[in-house]
Parts: C-alpha cells; structure tokens; sequence
C-alpha cells in the first residue's frame, strides 16, 4: 500500500460508507490502517459496532480490550499450520494452549473479567478449535454472556467451513461480528494449506475437498454480509505458497463486503509439531509481510495491529492479564458495576476529540515537512495512544511508518522485558534489538542510560523527549525534526 499512505484522523470529515468508497478509499479513510477514524466516516450503525471494538479500528485499540473464551475445542478441518494440542492458528499463535471452559464457566469469567476491566468492550469465541464446529456451546456462551452483560458486544471466529448453516444463529443472537479464515481462492493452493475437511461426517481431502471449503467460506462470507454482521476475513501469508495470491484475496474480500482484511504472518517452528513446522515451511519477515500490505492497493481495507492472540487471551491487545482470571482466581473477585464501563467510554470520548485535534495539528505540521521520505518509529505504549511506557517495561513495539502526508500504524514488534525486578537483562536487550531490525527510532516515556547506549551501538536512537505525548503528534514532530536535518546534512555535503 505504499501508494496509499493514509493521513491522520480528522475531526468531522464525512466519508462515503466503506462499500461505496472508490478504489482509493483506504487511502483516503482517515484512518491508520482499515479502521474508522470518525463517527462520519462510516454509517451510524456501522460506527457504533467499530468504534469500541479494538480489533476493527486501530483507533479502539488504543482504549479497548477484548475478552477470549476458549468454549471451542474441536474442529471440522485440519490446517498444515495447527497442531491440535494448541490454540487455533487461524486466529492465534499456535504454541500455546488455553485454558478451556464450559458455557457455565466462560460466562462466570467473563462477569469477573468485566468487574474489574472498564476497558472490556467485546467478548470473543476463537478456539482453540473453530467455534461453529462446536456451535451449540458456542451459542450456549453466547446467551450467557449477553443476558450478564448487554452493553459487552459478541464476536466470533471461524475457518468458514460451517459459516453459512449458521448465519441465522449468529444474527438471531446479537452476535456483532465474524472472522473468516480465506487463505486462497485458487483450490490448487489451498489443498496445499488443508490437509483434510470434514463434510458429512465424512473426511475429504485434495483440491475437490479444498474447492468445497473455498466455496463454503465464500458463501458463508456473502450470507454474513447480507445479514448485516460486520465481517473481517483473517488469511495466512505463507511465503510461496499464496503469499503472491493474496492479492487476489484481498479484491475478493473487498468485492464481497467485508469490513476488514487481516493478512497475518504464518508462525512456523517445529516445536509446534504442525505439518509446516516439521517440512521447513518457514513465515514471512515483518518486511515481507509490509511489502505484500503495501503492495495491496485498491483492494479491502486492512488491519495491521493484529496480535495473533491466544484464545484465552484478556485485555487490550498486546497485553496479557488472563493469569489474573484464572478460574480459581475469579472466586474472589466481587461483582462489578456496569457504571464503571459506562464511565470508561465516556472518558474515550472526550479523549478522542482531543485526539483528533492535536492529530489534525500534527498533520497539518507533516505537510510542511523538509523532505517527504517514509520513517519507521518504534513506540513503547501501554495504551491511551500516547508514548506512555518505560522502555524497560514493553513486550512490544507498535511500529508506526511517518510520511509527509500522514503518520499511520505498519505493525508491530514483540520484544522482552528489559527491566527484570530492578535490573537489565542483557539477553532481553540483545533479543529486543534484533527485534528492531530496520527500525532506528524508538520513542519511549523513558528510557536509562546502559540500554540507551547500547541501542545506540546498534544504530538504534531511543527518544523520550515526548514523553505522555499522542503518538500521532509525537510521530509527527519527529518526523519533522529528522528530515531537517537530513536536508541540512544534505546541504553541507
Ligand atoms: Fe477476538 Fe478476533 Fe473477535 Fe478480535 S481477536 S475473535 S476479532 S475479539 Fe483481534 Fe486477536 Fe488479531 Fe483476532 S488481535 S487474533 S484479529
Ligand atoms: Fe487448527 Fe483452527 Fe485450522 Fe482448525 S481451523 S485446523 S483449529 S488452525
């Protein structure tokens, strides 16, 4: 997408809804990467299911948390990337494994987690099987859920196989918004993605097996388009395999309807046991993976802040507090008040006005850019979109790409904890800054002085200097900062 760079959120521009846009759209979206920027960039009822919903919109992200639980242990399918001791790849990292619930437990967790995170907007099914091969518990949990906590919005997630024989269940029941795996259109390709697919009791295999799966995800996407569900479609990118056909993907998703598209990178070790992990297939770099975002244009808006999270993952994305909910944990947790939710949201919307206006600020500060070159800046932020985290304290980077016409969301970085009880850990470091790989600039609140220096061995500039700052802003600032200097180092030279 590198045509299409995207310029920061305005406040109060109004937008055609996303299936009118031109082929531009994305581009012209006001928003980082797929997600809404404003309640006029999209139709009133598609704004109020995006913009609590930190998965559809990079913004949320930044304020809201996601809730998984793990109802869903079988599956109607065997992907080449899974290895059924752990979570469903299609929407988490395999190598791990979840805790598993029944209905009656997942509700009771989710009543614990929603006590004492104000955050939490949204409660999702995704594995650690698919969840409409095990849609009576999938439903069950639903209905639980909602009759506990009606302002907590239901999502799902599934491979697609079973999809359409459940639209009606789905919509009959609140459930706002579904994933679908699509990682080929072409059955050649796919029956070299699927091992084997159960219809009818029975097993199938090979590229007939594979065209019916094809032709049941994209029946299932039409029928969930048609119903009103706001549907994302997740795909893997596995290098020379379909990583070229994703393209075609992603027209496909877009000429379909769905709101968002989610390239994700395969994640292949042989730890893991999965047919890809043990024959050497190996994932994408995060350039490769930037290359084919940025190389799809025109095409279906895309999410890029992804975090492959488990399927018993709690919190915002990126972080992980499911060890606060274990089940013998959440005995002890008292019930909690809807009001504190309320209060919460609330406070996002005064916060995003501010937002909005220091972005526009920031924007209009790009424009008048010494040099228009792209910049990668690594952020450490522990949510509020703001460079709000120690650099010793993050498990992640977001990456943010800066241009003269606007500051967007690429991706991120997973990195380990410097800081361990008071002192650095070298190793962590030296795994943090392969990390960074491509990345010279790191904004953080703070930053001590060992591991600044040896990120600066490395070639890697960490900067606290916009400490609490809105990352846009920060982002922004910096970007203007460096490309002056480099068309004064250019002069001089
Ligand atoms: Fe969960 Fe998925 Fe719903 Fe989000 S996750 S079921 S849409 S609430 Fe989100 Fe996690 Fe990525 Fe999934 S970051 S793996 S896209
Ligand atoms: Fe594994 Fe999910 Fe694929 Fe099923 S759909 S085989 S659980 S990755």
């Amino acid at each position: 997408m590198a045509d299409r760079v995207i310029p920061l959120p305005t406040a109060g521009r109004r937008r055609l809804p996303h299936a009118a846009a031109p082929a531009s759209a994305c581009g012209d979206s006001g928003q980082d990467c797929g997600a809404p920027a404003a309640a006029g960039d999209l139709p009133q009822a598609v704004w109020d299911k995006v913009k609590s919903h930190p998965c559809y919109s990079v913004e949320a992200h930044h304020f809201f948390a996601r809730m998984h639980v793990a109802v869903a242990p079988r599956c109607n399918i065997q992907c080449n990337y899974c290895n059924r001791k752990y979570d469903c790849a299609n929407e988490s990292r395999p190598g791990v494994v979840s805790e598993r619930l029944t209905p009656e437990q997942a509700e009771r967790k989710a009543v614990a987690v929603a006590a004492r995170l104000p955050q939490l907007s949204v409660i999702g099914i995704a594995g650690p099987g698919d969840a409409l091969a095990n849609a009576a518990a999938t439903f069950e949990t639903c209905d639980r859920i909602a009759a506990r906590l009606p302002d907590v919005a239901l999502c799902l997630s599934t491979n697609g196989l079973a999809l359409g024989e459940h639209v009606a269940a789905i919509k009959a029941r609140n459930i706002s918004h579904v994933t679908v795996t699509l990682n080929a259109l072409d059955p050649e390709i796919a029956a070299r993605i699927y091992a084997w697919i159960v219809v009818d009791r029975k097993r199938r295999s090979g590229v007939d097996a594979a065209r019916l799966l094809i032709e049941r995800q994209l029946d299932g996407l039409k029928a969930a388009v048609a119903a009103g569900l706001l549907v994302k479609v997740n795909s893997v990118m596995i290098p020379g395999i379909n990583d070229a056909h994703l393209r075609e993907v992603n027209a496909e998703v877009r000429r379909h309807g769905a709101f968002l598209h989610n390239i994700m990178p395969l994640i292949s070790d042989p730890a893991h046991g999965t047919h890809f992990g043990l024959s050497g297939q190996r994932g994408p770099s995060p350039q490769e993976l930037k290359s084919l975002q940025d190389a799809v244009s025109g095409g279906a808006n895309l999410m890029k802040h992804c975090r492959q999270c488990r399927a018993d993952a709690v919190g915002l994305l990126g972080e992980d507090r499911r060890e606060e909910f274990s089940l013998d944990r959440i005995e002890e947790i008292p019930a909690g008040a809807p009001g504190s939710r309320e209060a919460y949201r609330e406070f996002v919307e005064r916060e995003r006005d501010h937002r909005r206006t220091a972005a526009d600020r920031a924007s209009a500060a790009l424009r008048t850019a010494a040099l228009d070159r792209s910049l990668l800046v690594a952020v450490c932020t522990k949510g509020s979109g703001r460079v709000n985290q120690h650099f010793g304290h993050a498990s992640e980077f977001q990456i943010f790409e800066a241009r003269r016409d606007g500051v967007r969301l690429v991706g991120h970085r997973r990195a380990q904890h410097y800081c361990q009880g008071g002192d650095g850990d070298d190793d962590a470091l030296a795994q943090t800054i392969a990390a960074l790989d491509g990345i010279g600039l790191v904004l953080c609140a703070k930053i001590g002085a060992c591991p600044k220096e040896r990120l600066a061995a490395a070639g890697i500039r960490a900067i606290d200097d916009y400490a609490f700052d809105y990352i846009e802003t920060a982002v922004a600032a910096l970007f203007k900062a460096e490309t002056a200097r480099d068309l004064a180092a250019s002069e001089i030279a």
